[in-house]
Formats: C-alpha cells, sequence, structure tokens
C-alpha cells in the first residue's frame, strides 16, 4: 500500500520558506507545504493545490528535486513523498488553518522541529541536486534504516 504525498520548499536564496504544521499528521514540526494527491489530479497539481491551501501563494515553477519513501516499523504502508523546489512565487505567504509559513535563512533552519528525516536530505535541497531516498521509523520517530542518493530524473 503507498500513499502519493506532495512537499514543496520555496527556496529565495539564502532563506527558505517553511510552516509549522498546526495540525494532522506531523503538527509540531516545522515542514514544507503539502499532502494526500487526490484522484485525478497530478503530483503537480497537487503540490500547487496545496501551497495555496496551507500558504496562500503558487509557484510560478515547480522543480522536482527528491522523491522519499517513508515507512513506519509496522505499518505496511509507504508514503512516497514528491519533494519539490521553487524560488518565484505569487501570492504573499498567508498563515492558514492547517500551516503558519516563516521564512528561515538557510545557516539557521530549524531540523531539531522537523522531521529528522529533512537534515539529511536538505543540503543536497539546497544546492539543486536531485535525489532519492527510503527512510524507516521507528519510536518516537526515530530512524532505524535510511537511503540517500543523488539522481537525476
Ligand atoms: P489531512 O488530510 O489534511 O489531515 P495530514 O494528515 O495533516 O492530512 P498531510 O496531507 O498534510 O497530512 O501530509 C503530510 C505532509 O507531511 C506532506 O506534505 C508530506 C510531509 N511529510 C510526511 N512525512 C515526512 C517526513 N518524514 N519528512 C518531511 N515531510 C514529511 O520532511
Amino acid at each position: 500500500m503507498e500513499k502519493l504525498l506532495t512537499l514543496t520548499i520555496i527556496h529565495q536564496h539564502p532563506r527558505v520558506l517553511l510552516g509549522m504544521k498546526k495540525r494532522g499528521f506531523g503538527a509540531g514540526r516545522w515542514n514544507g507545504f503539502g499532502g494526500k494527491v487526490i484522484v485525478g489530479e497530478t503530483i503537480e497539481d497537487a503540490a500547487q493545490r496545496e501551497l495555496q491551501e496551507e500558504a496562500g501563494i503558487s509557484a510560478e515553477a515547480l522543480e522536482k528535486i527528491g522523491v522519499l519513501d517513508f515507512t513506519f516499523q509496522g505499518n505496511p504502508e509507504i508514503l512516497r513523498v514528491h519533494v519539490f523546489r521553487a524560488d518565484a512565487f505569487l501570492g504573499e505567504p498567508t498563515e492558514s488553518e492547517e500551516m503558519r509559513p516563516q521564512w528561515f535563512h538557510v545557516d539557521e533552519i530549524p531540523f531539531a522541529e522537523m522531521w529528522p528525516d529533512d537534515v539529511h536530505w536538505m543540503p543536497l535541497f539546497l544546492r539543486g541536486q536531485q535525489f532519492k531516498g527510503r527512510f524507516l521509523f521507528g519510536e518516537s520517530d526515530v530512524i532505524l534504516e535510511q537511503e540517500l542518493s543523488p539522481v537525476s530524473f
């Protein structure tokens, strides 16, 4: 069983736009914007829809930068997250019921308050290197297994 999700981070060097997830899966963590792909939409459509719903903006162009598979020990479900990067966007980042957007300097990304995989792939993301990876989480979202490699899509 595989669930398709999106994750979009705006990167205007030297800053990135993240959101504090206020509810649902990953609540209390800073993360990119995104969510589930709905039947009938493309993955990019889903990424744009979630960016609009959660942050009130739309990306001028989405760059496909990563694909990550997440699993949790004892759960057969695979979360397949398509990670996108965008620089230019339309609109003003605005808090929604789900997310509170905030800019961070690339040297001050709050990894301690993010999913523990982010610190591993963010350096690739920030230099525009495409990647794929796989992370298995255990109790308290500790990483039990990980694979990460640069690719070109
Ligand atoms: P709804 O249906 O709105 O309640 P929710 O359960 O809140 O959904 P959703 O749709 O916001 O979840 O999707 C979860 C988001 O978290 C997606 O953007 C993907 C992202 N995500 C999931 N696991 C992640 C991980 N390990 N590292 C990461 N982002 C992750 O950086």
